[in-house]
């Protein structure tokens, strides 16, 4: 059988390969657990086991695809969802379902109840001052459209600048590109530097009186780079500019603290920090979202509704129209309640061991790229790996390791099209773990890659 891979080249395949028709899957038992199990009963375990005791915790680990064990190392797409979790979302749908905001009955009221309680752990989490700063989202892309066309389009004129390095995600680029065309502001990007980091002393540098906006990532998904987020928030408000912080890549891996940072705006991703899918939030200073329009019209966003206008709810309930992401904000607390549990301090040291660990074995792989700063003493990268491998396409290792390793990565361009080409590629594979994930699991990672490379080797 051939097979055409993405670069072109046309491979046969062994045999091994064409004898995988379906994926099998044999699923272990759940773990039952509601909190991070060992970490309670031997508090005094060290962040080198993290890995270890929390693997149990997270029943989607604990299954084998074509007789192996899975490696799940695509934690910056989506991070797996520990029992907990899993449970509050049960418990949600079988006790209490209910809408909020408007029942009078007792269903409504625990839901109303668990919900804002679910507002109020995001926002001691990320040490918001009150909960009104919190507003609920589908995702961080969400969140950052509604800045975008609720604070961009009332705020932004003609020649103002919106600041950016070339390494944002696409979307903290795309909603601003949207925003600049309807009211010709314009957007300024910082390139990295020979470290491949962003720059940030040209970004300082770009800074100016016409500076609207800085739209920075905290942590880079493709780069691994960590941004000095706080500097580049000061710099900015020197000039009268506003800071919107991506922190999708940050806040499930480390403390991220709004009071100490004091960006404008953050957002994130609930299902990359444990949580489900289709919740997100934005934190916005209280003086700005009160003055900021909304973003969508509907029900629980309005004061009162009238023929011919209506009034508005004050903050986060004049950014949340329609009935939300109930189930989802309650999987969300538990979430953040499972982190709290282990303690973000606790995740981010065991972090930075894994991604040295990670850096440093994949470095010496013979005919690796890697891409982001290298790891040192001053410099900490996030526990992921981008890269790719001479004369293969990343599609092609990534669709190697899955089939024959059970080993997940992720290949494409990780929705970072800019910094790929700023890069001079149109795509790499990407290594991405998470606090659950071993040393154990990076070497399978490595031995399954050198495996994978020497199979295309043979084709040359
Ligand atoms: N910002 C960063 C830095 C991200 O990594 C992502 C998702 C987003 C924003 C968007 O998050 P969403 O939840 O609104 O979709 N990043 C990735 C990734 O690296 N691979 O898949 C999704």
């Amino acid at each position: 059988m051939m097979v055409t891979a993405m670069n072109g080249v046309v491979f046969k395949l062994s045999p091994s390969i064409r004898a995988i028709p379906n994926r099998t899957f044999r699923a272990m038992p759940l773990a039952s657990s509601s909190a991070p199990a060992a970490l309670s009963s031997d508090p005094k375990l060290g962040p080198g086991s993290l890995g270890h005791i929390t693997r149990p915790d997270f029943p989607i680990l604990h299954q084998e695809l074509n007789g192996k064990r899975l490696v799940y190392l695509d934690n910056a797409a989506t991070s797996q969802k520990p029992a907990a979790v899993l449970k509050a979302l049960q418990t949600y749908y079988e006790a209490y379902n209910s809408n909020v905001h408007r029942g009078i009955h007792y269903l409504s009221a625990k839901a109303t109840e668990e919900y804002e309680s679910a507002r109020q752990k995001v926002a001691n989490f990320i040490n918001a001052s009150e909960c009104r700063e919190i507003v609920f989202t589908r995702n961080a892309t969400e969140a950052i459209n509604l800045v975008a066309y609720s604070w961009g389009l009332s705020n932004l004129k003609k020649g103002d600048e919106i600041v950016l390095t070339v390494a944002e995600h696409h979307s903290a680029i795309v909603p601003w590109q949207i925003v600049a065309q309807k009211t010709g502001a314009v957007l300024k990007f910082v390139n990295l530097t020979e470290d491949e980091v962003p720059d940030v002393q040209k970004l300082r540098e770009l800074l100016s009186r016409q500076t609207k906006l800085v739209v920075v990532h905290h942590v880079s998904n493709v780069l691994a780079s960590v941004l000095p987020v706080d500097q580049i928030v000061s710099w900015a408000h020197d000039v009268g500019a506003k800071v919107v912080i991506d922190a999708c890549q940050s806040v499930p891996h480390m403390a991220v603290d709004v009071k100490a940072l004091d960006p404008d705006f953050l957002v994130a991703s609930s299902h990359k920090m444990c949580g489900p899918t289709g919740i997100g939030f934005l934190y916005g200073k209280s003086e700005l979202l009160s003055a900021m329009p909304p973003f969508l019209g509907g029900g629980e966003m309005i004061a009162d509704v009238f023929l011919d206008y209506s009034t508005y709810a004050d903050p986060p309930s004049r950014f949340e129209a329609g009935t939300p992401a109930i189930g989802e904000a309650v999987g969300l607390g538990a979430a953040i309640d499972y982190l709290s549990a282990i303690g973000m301090q606790t995740i981010h040291e065991y972090e930075v061991e894994l991604a040295n660990y990670l850096y440093n074995r994949l470095r010496s792989v013979h005919g690796v790229r890697l891409y982001g700063p290298a790891p040192s003493e001053t410099v900490n990268r996030a526990a992921l790996c981008s890269f790719n491998v001479e004369d293969v396409h990343p599609t092609d290792i990534a669709t190697f390791l899955d089939q024959q390793h059970s080993v997940a990565v992720r290949s494409g361009h990780h929705c970072a099209q800019p910094l790929h080409r700023y890069l001079g590629v149109n795509a790499s594979a990407r290594a991405s773990l998470h606090f659950y994930n071993t040393k154990e699991d990076v070497d399978e990672f490595i031995g399954a890659l050198e495996d994978t490379i020497s199979f295309f080797a043979s084709f040359k």
